[in-house]
């Protein structure tokens, strides 16, 4: 027997079906994905699909292997987010699989467009239950976690399965699709001709949904009545890719407008009209609120007082219709895609019919130069060992000469302060935890970033948030990725000085606080950087994005720096009795001995 290398398969291939006589589902495939115009696909190889990557890859399609299958999906929604397009990742059966389905269940709650193309055992086998190798029933294992979920029995059908998971992955609410593909369909031979025939291009993936007329005419009246309008612009804004229609928008009205975390940049954050430093105040007070692509989940507590006006009424711009009445009355519905939506607003204002009441303006600006202050005089402080403040301060300052760096944002602490200090200047520039507050999405979506722009990524990590996909250094160094990842390192879950009196263990939350973070992406041929000062931060930061090289820097921050769940401790359920012991908050003898003395 001959045993043939993939090489000369692939050759023996090439000339075959430009014979016209034999194709196999490992090409089918990969010409749907290429007919479909996907240029990347994040994943990592194992049975049955290792020689579908080298195929696409041998094929002109970028393959990006990963260490995890959770970071590959992270990567693949991030692209999703950032290119309107389904992100790919490909991962081996059962627990390769799962491994990828958070991710995928991640970017359906986020609403991202992904596509998670995993290989499955044999399904006489799985099916029977007889104990096959990766033994899994991945199709209804996927179900409950996605926006739909396929399964291709045959060759002939991978066309068909590709285009329906990119439609359903990209049209109306984006979401996670999930598309299995057992080994024998790759494997399955079929005539040349009759297989190209069954491939096809999606026409109009994600079609324009264009809102009724007199719903467009029953916001713009709420709107004009309104005292103390406010727009609260989401992540799906910034998906959208609809930034001039929703900026003349809100220039032509003048009203004032809340972005989001991941809506930061849709227009500048030092804009005259966002009130993002008079959160509270706005959230409490408006009269009308138009919420656009944003749900009025527990990011916006509900909608509910007293963090909103017992009496504000919603407008509400969605593209999925039964999104609205989730939490509130929308008493004004505007359903459709937020291009069309916010450009037939535009169109149909009578001139001078939206304003902003000046009394409004004037009550929100005075809010915003008070809270600007009292952020002023935090970042000025400098403590040492330094705290989130004074080391994002420095960040804040290498960042303002370089809107273009991607940021890539995860942590407690380190989420919220890194939110409300770093401002950012261009759209979908911001990258983080999003709707499930999740840990793990760092360097994933800080490889997607680089990968699909092609410019410089800063992740901003809590030194815990940075655990869950460290090893993903490795695959930043091996692809020479312009990533700087900077880890705010208070050598704990929150923080870093909690002490157990119970025994010698360490508390829940405690991480080794003597940890230097900067030679774990060493040994992989990056730069390491060890900061313990706000000008060491910002030296470090400046030359590693500057150098367009991998670098980590690990900020040494105070353990005792930080809050248990930083801004949503509330959500900590209480117990009834009182705890057999309180933990205490100092530094144990070994961190003081790793930060030296105060
Ligand atoms: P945030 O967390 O920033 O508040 P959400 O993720 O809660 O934002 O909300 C995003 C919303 O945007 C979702 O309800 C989604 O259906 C909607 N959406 C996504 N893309 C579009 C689009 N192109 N047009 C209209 N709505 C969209
Ligand atoms: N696991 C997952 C997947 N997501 C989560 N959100 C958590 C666990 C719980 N969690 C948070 O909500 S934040 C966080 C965890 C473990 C880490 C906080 O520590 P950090 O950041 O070092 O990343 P700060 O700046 O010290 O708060």
């Amino acid at each position: 027997m001959t045993t043939t290398t993939f090489g000369e398969a692939l050759a023996a291939s090439d000339a075959s079906q430009g014979q016209g006589t034999l194709t196999d589902g490992f090409h089918l495939l990969v010409d749907a994905l290429k007919l479909n115009g996907v240029e990347t696909i994040y994943g990592l190889v194992g049975i049955p699909i290792t020689d579908l990557a080298r195929l696409a890859q041998a094929s002109g399609i970028r393959y990006i292997g990963f260490r995890h299958e959770q970071s590959a999906g992270n990567a693949a929604a991030a692209a999703g987010f950032l290119t309107k397009k389904p992100g790919v990742c490909l991962t081996v059966s059962a627990p390769g699989f799962l491994n990828g389905l958070v991710a995928l269940a991640n970017a359906t709650t986020n609403c991202f467009p992904m596509v998670q193309i995993s290989g499955s055992s044999e399904r006489h086998l799985v099916d029977l239950q007889r104990g096959e190798y990766e033994e899994l029933d991945q199709l209804a294992a996927a179900r409950p976690f996605v926006k739909a979920a396929y399964r291709v029995d045959r060759a002939e059908d991978i066309g068909r399965g590709v285009a329906r998971a990119f439609r359903a992955a990209v049209s109306g609410r984006p979401g996670g699709v999930y598309l299995d593909v057992p080994g024998a369909v790759l494997g399955e031979a079929m005539d040349a001709a009759a297989g190209a025939a069954s491939l096809w291009r999606l026409t109009d993936p994600a079609p324009r949904q264009l809102p009724a007329p007199e719903a467009v005419n029953r916001a713009l009246s709420l709107l004009a009545d309104a005292q103390r309008p406010l727009v609260v612009l989401g992540k799906g804004a910034a998906y959208a890719q609809a930034d001039e229609e929703i900026r003349s928008f809100l220039e032509s009205t003048g009203i004032p407008y809340l972005p989001m975390s991941m809506a930061k940049g849709l227009l500048p954050d030092d804009h005259p009209q966002s009130v993002a430093a008079a959160r509270s105040l706005a959230l409490s007070k408006a009269d009308v609120v138009m919420l656009v692509g944003a749900r009025l989940n527990w990011l916006l507590g509900h909608g509910e007082a007293p963090e909103w006006s017992p009496d504000a009424k919603f407008i509400q711009v969605d593209i999925e219709a039964s999104e609205l009445d989730s939490n509130q009355p929308i008493t004004a519905p505007l359903v459709g895609d937020i291009g069309s939506v916010m450009a037939a607003l535009t169109e149909r204002a009578r001139p001078g019919q939206v304003t902003a009441p000046a009394g409004w303006r004037d009550e929100l600006e005075a809010r915003k130069a008070r809270n600007a202050t009292s952020m002023q005089k935090r970042l000025a402080d400098d403590p040492h060992p330094m705290r989130f403040y004074n080391a994002l301060r420095a960040v804040r300052e290498v960042l303002a000469d370089r809107p273009d760096v991607y940021v890539v944002n995860e942590g407690a602490n380190a989420l919220d302060i890194t939110r409300n200090v770093i401002d950012m200047r261009l759209p979908r520039h911001r990258l983080d935890s999003g709707t499930w507050g999740v840990m793990g999405i760092g360097q994933g979506y800080a490889v997607a970033a680089a990968v699909e722009t092609g410019a410089p990524v800063v992740a901003i990590e809590g030194d815990s948030a940075f655990g869950f996909s460290g090893m993903e250094l490795e695959t930043i160094c091996r692809y020479d990725l312009p990533v700087t990842v900077v880890v705010l390192n208070n050598g704990g879950v929150y923080r870093g000085d909690e002490t157990n009196s119970a025994s010698a263990d360490p508390s829940p939350t405690r991480l080794d606080p003597t940890a230097h973070h900067e030679r774990l992406i060493e040994a992989f041929g990056g730069d390491g950087y060890h900061a313990t000062t706000p000008q060491e931060v910002a030296d470090a930061l400046g030359k590693a994005i500057a150098s367009g090289r991998p670098a980590l820097v690990d900020c040494v921050l105070d353990p005792s720096a930080g809050t248990e769940s930083g801004h949503i401790a509330r959500l900590n359920p209480k117990s009834a009795v009182p705890p057999l012991r309180q933990p205490r908050k100092r530094a144990d003898p070994a961190t003081r001995r790793a930060r030296g003395p105060k």
